[in-house]
């Protein structure tokens, strides 16, 4: 059986965690609906990000790929409905680029769905009383860069899917006095856990996704 390849990112920004990287690291190694995980890191860096991503669905010919990343201020977990093709820097990556109105592919199609049930997991993660929605853009920084460069890469793999998920702060972020954080929205480390297992367990067996209210957020 082919495995499910799970990405996180390293801090940036001044953190010095990310909960999308303990999520991937908590869960490599994990049996989902049939599928090995392998769990792994990106760093956040413009290209390199693609690169590595490219490097690991070439050693571990995955048959679903999720791209995960944090998106501070968000209070749910956000499977992402598409990536545009741009590179629109608000702040430096790890590497101190700062892109700018910048295609990912020149002259790539503007934008790429997510091949993820992106409803079916917020449904199967709202039965779980996990918050989950929709997401309507993935921003412009390193995460939606990775997550054009992964469906760029799937565009003629009909059998594999992929997509991308954001999540909120981790409680030891926004806890502390001095992060400038207190008072933003945080889920724990286990309900994230719960929620990508679940996440991931719902992508192999969705085949297509459900129509409903996804509860999106902007
Ligand atoms: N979040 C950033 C990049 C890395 C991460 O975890 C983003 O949303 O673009």
């Amino acid at each position: 059986m082919k495995p499910i390849l799970l990405t996180g990112f390293e801090p940036f920004g001044g953190e010095s965690i990310n909960p999308s990287e303990e999520i991937a690291r908590a869960l490599n190694g994990r049996t989902v609906a049939g599928h090995a995980v392998v769990g792994a890191l990106l760093p956040c860096v413009y290209g390199t990000a693609i690169k590595e991503l490219k490097h690991l669905m070439k050693l571990h010919e995955p048959m679903l790929v999720v791209c995960l990343g944090q998106a501070g201020g968000r209070a749910e977990i956000t499977p992402e409905r598409v990536a545009i093709n741009v590179d629109d820097a608000r702040i430096p990556d790890n590497a101190g680029q700062q892109p700018i109105d910048k295609p990912i592919v020149k002259d790539g199609p503007t934008a790429y769905w997510s091949t993820l049930p992106i409803k079916a997991i917020v449904q199967e993660l709202r039965k779980q009383h996990i918050a989950a929605a929709v997401s309507q853009t993935a921003g412009t920084f390193v995460c939606n860069h990775v997550f054009y460069g992964l469906m760029h890469a799937l565009r003629d793999q009909e059998a594999v899917r992929g997509g991308f998920i954001h999540v909120p702060y981790l409680p030891e972020q926004t806890d502390r006095l001095d992060s400038g954080l207190v008072g933003q929205p945080s889920l724990s480390l286990a309900k994230m856990i719960a929620g990508l297992e679940l996440a991931l367990d719902t992508a192999v067996k969705y085949r297509r996704d459900v129509r409903k209210a996804g509860g999106a957020t902007h």
